[in-house]
């Protein structure tokens, strides 16, 4: 592999020119980070790193804290005893955010300093264009340059049609078809990699990012693994990666993620029409499925609304009512849901103890 030279690892002018503000200060590039700790790629390798105390107490929102892609100044540049200690973020000329639902300032940073975003989704059953339509909206405010990477092609027998439909939402954007089966699959992307430049890849957890990458790279530096069926959205690769391909180019690999931060209007205005209907049945809170006089429910069975298109209402609706919790509070969400049906978690604690009782 190529010695990793900091021009490697995309520094250009216009950092150094920043970076020179910052006297007695090191240049790296963050390439990963665990809570609080970053790992950091300098001209020396890598190190170690966590931000200064003096900059903690800076921070404002979460999007001010370092992230995978940023160029830092570090009070060291070499792996010595302790951490290297973060003091400044170097300005972001581009920076893909994801927005926590209703929350101004919580604006989460999945990469910064990227040229290129791969806005990558799956051929078969992750395949939804309005979806996408969103990932390009908030790639165009990224000031990176956007392009539409279908995975799985293998899995898909009307990639014509789906062709169609991309097109439509995709003015003036590339769009690639990749397939991770064949050994030439990936060559589409190839191309857009060179010396310094960075790719993020980014879309929903099992379609396959990782294991293109590996294609691409040429041996399994990446964990991969399959969705099992039982068990969706199982994420593989649990943190954002910087990766110096051997050939040149910059990757970033990310954790698939459920959505961007839908806005309810986003819902709104994208079903309306089953909005409409739900204002007709016969319960408020009608979940449109086994509730009588239901007119979600009859519209289906009259043939006046698509199946699919309700499911891809309620999972909406789902990713919606997620976005912006932890995973703690996803967790307990999940199981209010799921108990809602005995009335709520209160009460399936109780029936839970009743039933060890009798045991
Ligand atoms: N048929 C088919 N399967 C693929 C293809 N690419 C990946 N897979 C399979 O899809 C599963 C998920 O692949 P990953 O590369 O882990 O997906 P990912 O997008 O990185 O997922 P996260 O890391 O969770 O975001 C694995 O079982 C892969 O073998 C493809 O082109 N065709
Ligand atoms: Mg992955
Ligand atoms: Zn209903």
């Amino acid at each position: 592999m190529n010695k990793i030279t900091m021009k490697n690892l995309g520094l250009s002018q216009r950092f150094i020119t920043e970076s020179i503000l910052y006297t007695g200060l090191y240049i790296g590039r963050v390439i990963s980070q665990y809570k609080d700790l970053y790992k950091i790629a300098t001209e020396n390798g890598e190190l170690a790193a966590e931000i200064s105390g003096k900059f903690r107490f800076t921070v404002k929102t979460l999007s001010d804290y370092p992230a995978v892609g940023d160029f830092v100044m570090l009070d060291r540049n070499e792996n010595t005893s302790g951490n290297a200690i973060i003091h400044h973020v170097l300005t972001r000329k581009s920076a893909f955010i994801r927005k926590a639902a209703g929350t101004s300032n919580n604006e989460q940073i999945v990469a910064a300093n990227i040229d290129i975003v791969f806005i990558c989704m799956s051929l078969n059953d992750d395949f939804n264009i309005r979806r996408l339509e969103r990932y390009l909206g908030v790639a165009w405010n990224s000031r990176a340059i956007p392009v539409i990477v279908l995975t799985k092609a293998d899995l898909c027998d009307n990639i014509s049609e789906r062709l169609y439909e991309v097109d439509k939402i995709a003015i003036g954007v590339d769009v690639l078809v990749t397939s991770s089966m064949s050994a030439d699959g990936f060559l589409p992307i190839k191309k857009y990699f060179e010396r310094g430049k960075t790719i993020a890849c980014i879309g929903s957890s099992g379609i396959g990012k990782s294991t293109l990458i590996n294609r691409l790279i040429g041996e399994e530096t990446l964990a991969t693994q399959a969705i099992r069926k039982d068990d969706k959205g199982r994420h593989t690769t649990t943190r954002r990666e910087l990766i110096v391909l051997p050939s040149g180019g910059i990757i970033i690999d990310t954790p698939g993620m459920r959505e961007l931060g839908i806005e309810s209007i986003d819902l709104v205005k994208t079903f309306a029409d089953i909005d409409d209907l739900a204002a007709k049945c016969k319960f408020h809170d009608c979940t449109h499925t086994k509730e009588p006089n239901c007119a979600v429910q009859k519209a289906i069975h009259a043939g006046l609304l698509a199946e699919e298109r309700f499911v891809s209402y309620v999972k909406l609706q789902k990713e919606a009512q997620y976005e912006g919790l932890n995973s703690k509070q996803i967790e307990t969400e999940k199981l209010t849901t799921m108990f809602a049906e005995v009335g709520g978690m209160k009460n399936a604690r109780k029936l839970i103890k009743a039933k060890h009782k009798k045991w």
